[in-house]
């Protein structure tokens, strides 16, 4: 099984295109893992999956992106989709990362951290987690702190992604600084 293939497939659907696959999905992001199966299965590209296949995939990745429960899988961040998909508030750690592109750090700095393509702005919870996101776009990528906790305090409102990545509408200037 290629499960880092099957794995960005399911991701592509939960996160950008759950039409594509027919999927119903609910405000949560939850999907019918019988409908996810189903649309997997009728394109045979990775052969008859089953749950048990899905489960092994969410378990070898070396990132958490998707959860099952009772029957329903979704991805744990990254959406794209227009319908807003809404995550459960919570008081952030102190100290967030994000790692970035030298060529956007003008930008963030003036604008703050926005969500471009995506929902929400993503956030690590650690320096060496924040690299790896920036080296996605920069082999010498920037890495910004944010100072959460004056954040939190001052109402900007923090989402748990998993456990290494915390998600926020947007983040102002004033809480970003250089590392
Ligand atoms: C940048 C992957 C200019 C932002 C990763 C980022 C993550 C600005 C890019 C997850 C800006 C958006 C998300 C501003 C933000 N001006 N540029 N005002 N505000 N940006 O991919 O955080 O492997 O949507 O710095 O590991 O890079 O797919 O966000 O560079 O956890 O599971 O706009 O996706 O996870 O890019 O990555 P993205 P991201 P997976």
């Amino acid at each position: 099984m290629k499960y880092e293939e099957l794995s960005k497939e399911v991701s592509y659907a939960l996160r950008h295109a759950p039409w594509e696959y027919e999927l119903e999905m609910d405000t949560e992001g939850w999907v019918s893992m019988e409908q996810l199966l189903n649309a997997l299965n009728t394109e045979g590209k990775f052969g008859n999956i089953t749950q048990n296949d899905l489960a092994v995939m969410i378990d070898k990745s070396e990132k958490k992106r998707h959860e099952i429960k009772a029957g329903k899988i979704r991805a744990m961040y990254g959406h794209s989709i227009l319908m807003h998909i809404v995550k459960e508030k919570k008081t952030p750690p102190d100290k967030l990362y994000h790692g970035t592109a030298r060529r956007f750090v003008e930008s963030i700095k003036k604008n703050g951290l926005l969500p471009m393509s995506r929902q929400y702005v993503h956030l690590s919870t650690d320096i060496d987690t924040a690299k790896k996101v920036g080296l996605r776009r920069d082999e010498n990528p920037c890495i910004l702190e944010i100072d959460s906790k004056r954040a939190y305090d001052d109402g900007v409102v923090f989402y748990h992604g998993n456990e290494k990545v915390w998600l926020a509408d947007k983040i102002p200037p004033c809480y970003i600084s250089e590392l």
